[in-house]
Parts: C-alpha cells; sequence; structure tokens
C-alpha cells in the first residue's frame, strides 16, 4: 500500500511537471503566434486566420507615395505586369523634328540595356529601361517618334497611354524651336493628361555661339515652355547634362516623391525653367 502510495505520489509528481512544461510551450507558442499577428497587420484573436507572405516579403519596404499612388492612380497610366506584379510600367514619348538628337538622347539614357530593349516600328523607335526605386521596380518604356513624320499612325501609337511627353528641338536650330508648337498640338489630340516637357538638346554646341543668341534662343524657348505648361530642360546626349534628371523629374512627378529639380537660369549653364 505504501508502495501504492509512494508511486502514486511519483506519478502525481510526474504528471504535475509535465503539465508545468506543457503549459510553459503553450505560452512560448502562443507568444510567438501574437508576434506573427502583430507583424502581420492582424489582431490576434479567435478567428484569427493565417496568411502566406508574399515571396518578396524580404525585399526593403517601397517609398509609401511611391506605392500609394501607383494603388490610387487611374488605371491606364501605370500597367503592371501580368507575371510581375511589383513591375511597374511607364510609357513615355519623344518628339520632335529631324535630327535633332532624340535617339542619341535615349541611348544615353537606356545604355546598356539598349541591346535588350530595342526594337524598331514603323516610324518609332523603341527602348526600355527598368530602374528599381524605393523598392518597386519601374520599367520606361521609351517611344521615339521619327522626325520626318511620314507615317500617319506613329503619333498616336507613341503618345496614346503615355505618362510623359517629350518634345524635343535643337538648341542649334530655330526652326526646330518654332515646330514645337505644332508637335504638341499633334500629341495633345491622343493624350490630354501626359505631364508635358521641353528639351532642348545639344547644349554643348550652343553653349559655342554668341552670348547674345544664346540669351534669344534661351528666352524664346522659355516662352514656349510657358505656353506649353511645360518644364523646360536644355541637354547634352554627348556629354550627359540632364538626362538622368529629366527621367528622375518625371518619376517624381507622377509618384509625388519629395525630389524636386532646381531652376537653372544662368545664361550659358544648361537651363531649368518650370
Ligand atoms: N553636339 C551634339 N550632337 C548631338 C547630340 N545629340 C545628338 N547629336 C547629333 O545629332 C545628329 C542626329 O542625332 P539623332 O539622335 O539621330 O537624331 P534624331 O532626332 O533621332 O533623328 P531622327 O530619328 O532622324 O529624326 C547625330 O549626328 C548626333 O551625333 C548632342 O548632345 N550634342
Ligand atoms: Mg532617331
Amino acid at each position: 500500500m505504501s508502495q501504492f502510495n509512494h508511486k502514486g505520489g511519483q506519478s502525481s509528481t510526474l504528471g504535475r511537471r509535465i503539465h508545468h512544461r506543457v503549459s510553459l510551450l503553450r505560452r512560448c507558442i502562443l507568444r510567438a503566434l501574437q508576434r506573427f499577428l502583430v507583424c502581420s497587420g492582424k489582431k490576434p484573436g479567435a478567428n484569427a486566420t493565417y496568411s502566406m507572405l508574399p515571396p518578396r516579403a524580404a525585399l526593403p519596404s517601397p517609398l509609401p507615395p511611391l506605392e500609394s499612388t501607383v494603388e490610387s492612380a487611374p488605371p491606364p497610366l501605370f500597367h503592371t505586369h501580368e507575371l510581375d506584379t511589383d513591375l511597374v510600367s511607364l510609357k513615355i514619348s519623344l518628339l520632335g523634328d529631324c535630327q535633332i538628337g532624340k535617339t542619341s538622347f535615349l541611348v544615353k539614357y537606356v545604355g546598356n540595356e539598349k541591346e535588350q530593349g530595342g526594337e524598331q516600328r514603323k516610324g518609332v523607335n523603341q527602348m526600355d529601361k527598368t530602374l528599381v526605386v524605393g523598392g518597386a521596380r519601374i520599367s520606361y518604356c521609351l517611344w521615339e517618334v521619327q522626325g520626318d513624320g511620314k507615317s500617319e499612325d506613329q503619333i498616336p501609337m507613341a503618345c496614346k497611354d503615355s505618362v510623359a511627353i517629350l518634345i524635343m528641338f535643337d538648341l542649334t536650330s530655330r526652326c526646330t524651336l518654332n515646330s514645337v508648337l505644332g508637335w504638341y498640338k499633334e500629341a495633345r489630340k491622343w493624350n490630354q493628361t501626359a505631364i508635358p516637357v521641353l528639351i532642348g538638346t545639344k547644349f554643348d554646341d550652343f553653349i559655342q555661339l554668341p552670348i547674345d543668341m544664346q540669351w534669344t534662343i534661351a528666352s524664346e524657348a522659355r516662352t514656349y515652355a510657358k505656353a506649353l505648361n511645360a518644364t523646360l530642360f536644355f541637354s547634352s546626349a554627348t556629354y550627359n547634362i540632364n538626362v538622368n534628371k529629366i527621367f528622375k523629374f518625371i518619376t517624381a512627378k507622377l509618384f509625388d516623391l519629395p525630389w524636386t529639380v532646381e531652376r537653372n537660369l544662368n545664361v550659358g549653364e544648361p537651363i531649368i525653367d518650370f
């Protein structure tokens, strides 16, 4: 009997120990579960369900304004690739007279990716460049309308659904500046919402001109920019002046990012006016 009692005492001690360990383990599991739910944004509760974390959850989180703009923006502007949900596709079109440096500008920006994305359609030159901005991947689809304007459908093809329209002219050729209004009107027939940007190319050649001529062309360009309600940039593809900055400006404006260009109105320097 005493043996039985002794055994009974031993088994109840063992039982208490097991119960203690089980409740300890239970508490640990509950704590881990609560932490998980807090991290995934859900309140712990009887009906809480688990959700699989997306595979890219380990990536740095995108800049908040960028994400919120992508979600709240009207659908035709930002395209996410069906198989690539974190890739935002932005179409940008380039227009302007022949031989003003549109292709050179694109090639300077796209760089080595030209080989992958380069595509030639009738009257339109298309290149792609992908960048990572604040954790989100942005694919710029750049459509250049060839300056001869021979094919009727090339302007609608390039301008429809684009988020920005770059109207370009050669800073050393006044007649190409006078054409910008015509290009702008034509582009607006197909797209009324795209951000307009006016770009004077070949700044490196322009600064070789007499200073009074530079001043005249610069003030005329500023007048056109105001008429188009566009931001004005002087650039040079050859010397990589204001090429990347223009795309950065467009991206910041589209996604309301905290980055702004500085105005530069000094004659002899690459002008930026808005
Ligand atoms: N000095 C100077 N020359 C440039 C610059 N960009 C382009 N060019 C020259 O301008 C000429 C025309 O350049 P493209 O880039 O082919 O011009 P485009 O506007 O694409 O011409 P089209 O497609 O035929 O309408 C070439 O000889 C280029 O080398 C620049 O920034 N500075
Ligand atoms: Mg070209």
